[in-house]
């Protein structure tokens, strides 16, 4: 048997029933909406899992839209055979090759940019329109999956296959890549590619959709730290220009990350500026409302982030980057540094410190929404 055919034997083994390929299409979409999503939130190396997960149900997809082109494709050739529906299929498959285009190039490490879009953002971008659209598409020619799709063992052992190939060909690539040196190698298992040098000048300003507010007038900047404090205190720009200093990692979910040398404020030093935490309600047991648990960090434009008590500590407010003085693009006068946690959580343009007992839920929503009117 020559390659080809071999090639085609195998495709053939693998092929689950059509009604499958069509189910698991849409259950794959949704796992990598999902799991691309939770992937933003994760800053640690444990969570190198997830990233491997979404790589490997991304190469997963592509067989399975190969199959599902293979067997409709007349559907979309043959002009008598256009429906209304034809047109929306044709969109989700154009998202759907959007989606894995963007992610492939991103992953093979070329470095390329949409105006002043990374690739990675245009691929959340396909992804995000991908999901509704197969959802519509599903609804167009709904058929339930029946068990005897899914049910032989055969079955199982053919998804088993797909996603193990998808992950060997991952790694494959990064071997690669390695070799022919395609800037992969200084990757983070995230994915984020570096910015080097010191200082404001080294990385980019990220802000969110709508979040860009005037300077902030140092002189008359106020820092109100309060909540679960003993003394609620308003610091200057000057105050908070404590000099601790620390390195730390930035890595924004667009596709970048930076170690710089952070400066400034303790949030451990801050608090006890207000008198420390204020565990009023130690007296009566079972008051859970009063015992501090989360610091809230809320910035001049509503945008805000917490993070547990011990961790934030721990954390720094910065006043300086690299030794110079914020610029007013990367937070002026103070921003949270989160040493392990993505970029987005690092708020900018800090103006409120609040001890709190409950986790804001509301920050997810305002991270989103903040700064527009
Ligand atoms: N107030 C505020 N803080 C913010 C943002 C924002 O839009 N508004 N963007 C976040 C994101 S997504 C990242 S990656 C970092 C980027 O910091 P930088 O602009 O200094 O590079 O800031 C975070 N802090
Ligand atoms: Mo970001």
């Amino acid at each position: 048997m020559g390659a080809r055919a071999r090639l085609r034997d195998v495709a053939e083994r693998l092929e689950p029933p059509p009604r499958a390929v069509d189910w698991s299409l849409f259950a794959f979409v949704a796992a990598e909406v999902a799991t691309g999503l939770v992937s933003f939130t994760v800053g640690v190396p444990e969570g190198w899992p997830l990233f491997w997960l979404h790589r490997a149900l991304g190469l997963a997809i592509i067989a399975l839209l190969a199959w599902k082109l293979a067997r409709v494709r007349r559907r979309l050739t043959d002009p008598s055979r256009w429906r209304r529906s034809t047109a929306l299929s044709v969109l989700t498959l154009v998202a759907a090759l959007g989606a894995l285009s963007t992610g492939i190039v991103w992953v093979v490490g070329l470095d390329v940019r949409i105006s002043h879009w990374t690739l990675l953002s245009v691929h959340v971008g396909f992804g995000l329109a991908l999901l509704p659209l197969v959802a519509a598409h599903a609804a167009t020619r709904f058929r339930l999956p029946r068990r005897v799709d899914f049910e032989r063992r055969r079955t199982a052992v053919r998804y088993a296959v797909l996603l193990a190939a998808g992950a060997a060909t991952y790694r494959l690539q990064q071997g690669v890549g390695d070799l022919l040196d395609t800037g992969g190698a200084d990757r983070r298992f995230t994915g984020s590619q570096p910015r080097e040098g010191d200082g404001n000048g080294a990385f980019p300003i990220t802000s969110w959709v709508a979040d860009d507010p005037d300077p902030i007038d140092r002189d008359g900047y106020r820092l109100r730290v309060d909540g679960l404090v003993s003394d609620p205190v308003e610091l200057t720009a000057e105050e908070l220009d404590a000099g601790h200093e620390r390195e730390a990692l930035l890595d924004c979910t667009s596709g970048w990350y930076t170690v710089q040398e952070w400066g400034g404020i303790r949030i451990g030093d801050l608090l006890d500026a207000a008198g420390g935490v204020d565990a009023g309600g130690s007296g009566d047991a079972g008051d859970s409302d009063r015992d501090p648990a989360y610091v809230r960090f809320t910035s001049v434009t509503g945008y805000r982030w917490s993070l547990p008590l011990d961790e934030a500590e721990d954390a720094l407010l910065a006043t300086h980057v690299g030794g110079e003085r914020l610029s007013h693009g990367h937070g002026a006068p103070a921003r949270l540094v989160a040493p392990d946690r993505r970029g987005f959580q690092w708020v900018k343009w800090v103006t409120r410190v609040e001890v709190r007992s409950e986790y804001d839920v509301g920050q997810w929503v305002v991270t989103l929404v903040s700064g527009f009117d």
